[in-house]
């Protein structure tokens, strides 16, 4: 399939967070007819340095929140197309305190829907595997566009009611919209609260990994410029109204992830703490790409989990002064919850 004309102007929420800061580079290093404004209100899980130094001609950044309808009437209008990042992320923030997720995940998402449906413009939602809650380690199903919703957490049942908001402003309103869920990402610009950045700066800082449970539950790995490069095959390819699944066939359990860390920075192979589980902890994802792959085209590059492992452990290491500003108040936060 070819691309269908390329947007000129695009919307891209949470543009200073991992994911959207990494989509917003590679939007800037691959397709330079596009112009990008970033919206982000840059909470703790915010940073403008993820994109700073990127061309003031290709990328603007706007401070501000995605529930100012107010702020959405003035800046939406005059943009092809809205791509929906910015969120509450964290699994374990949101069973310590769930209503910044209900307020951004849910009334976010409705406010910027209300604002595509108003001017007509493109909207493409980024969402998660886990709103199809977890599969049993010797399940030989993956996750696939037909598995029923089953969200466990409060991250992932906001998600999960993200998600539908969509499909109902597609279907009643018209609302140009598609939607991706994507498994677990890693790369540079992950905040080190989320399970490897926090393993590797943990050893950097002389902190022993944690590891929760019996550290066998299972993660679907995407190195982020994949999750990027499918979001923009979807956004420029994809049919209006349909959910795209994006996985890189990267399944692996924790304990494998946390020994691969500890080899390549040189430690022992038990050098970590077991503690305490996370409450209703998913036990595996795993997602099938199939219909992106074949309808649209799309296949991951960094399929060497190890390589793109061994380069994240370099960022972090070269990019002590991005993190570390954070880290004591992330590790004092665990502490709090035995973890
Ligand atoms: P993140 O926590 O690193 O970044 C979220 C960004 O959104 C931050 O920059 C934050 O300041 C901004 N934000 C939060 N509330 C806002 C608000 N009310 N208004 C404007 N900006 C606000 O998150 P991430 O890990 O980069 O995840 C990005 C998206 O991808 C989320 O929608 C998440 O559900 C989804 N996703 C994440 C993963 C993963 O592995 N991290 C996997 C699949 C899907
Ligand atoms: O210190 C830790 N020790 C540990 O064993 C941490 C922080 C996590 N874990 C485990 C819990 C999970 O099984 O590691 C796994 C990954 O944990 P997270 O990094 O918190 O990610 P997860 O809960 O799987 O959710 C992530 O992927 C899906 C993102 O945070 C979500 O935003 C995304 O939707």
């Amino acid at each position: 399939m070819t691309e269908t004309c390329a947007p000129k102007n695009i919307l891209v929420t949470g543009g200073c967070g991992f994911i959207g800061s990494n989509f917003v580079h590679y939007v800037v290093n691959n397709h330079p007819e596009t112009h990008v404004t970033v919206l982000d209100a840059l909470t703790y899980a915010g940073n403008p340095a993820n994109i700073a130094g990127l061309p003031a001609d290709r990328v603007e950044f706007v401070h501000g929140d995605i529930c100012d309808a107010d702020l959405l009437d003035r800046l939406v209008p005059g943009h092809d197309a809205i791509v929906h990042y910015a969120a509450e992320s964290h699994n374990d923030n949101s069973i310590a305190n769930p209503e910044p997720f209900l307020r951004t995940n849910v009334e976010g998402t409705y406010r910027l829907l209300e604002a595509a449906r108003k001017y007509d413009v493109r909207y493409h939602h980024i969402s998660t595997d886990e709103v199809y809650g977890d599969l049993a380690l010797d399940d030989p199903n993956r996750f696939t566009e037909q598995t029923p919703y089953h969200p466990s957490s409060p991250y992932s049942s906001t998600k999960a009611a993200s998600d539908l908001l969509v499909r109902a402003w597609h279907r009643t309103y018209g609302v140009r919209a598609t939607i991706s869920n994507c498994s677990n990402n890693y790369g540079p610009y992950q905040h080190v609260e989320k399970f490897i950045p926090r393993q590797i700066t943990n050893i950097l800082t002389g902190i022993r990994p944690k590891l929760y449970g019996d550290g066998l539950n299972v993660r679907d790995w995407i190195h982020t410029d994949d999750h990027s490069s499918a979001v923009w095959t979807i956004l420029t390819k994809g049919r209006i109204g349909e959910t795209y699944l994006i996985g890189a066939d990267g399944e692996r359990n924790n304990i494998t992830v946390l020994r691969d860390i500890l080899e390549v920075m040189g430690q022992p192979a038990d050098a970590f703490d077991w503690v305490k589980d996370r409450p209703g902890h998913d036990r595996r994802y795993a997602i099938d790409s199939t219909k992106l792959r074949t309808e649209l085209g799309w296949a991951p590059e960094h399929t060497d989990f190890r390589k793109g492992l061994e380069r994240t452990i370099a960022w972090y290491t070269e990019h002590r002064d991005w993190w570390e500003p954070t880290k004591a108040t992330t590790e004092a936060r665990y502490q709090q919850q035995g973890q």
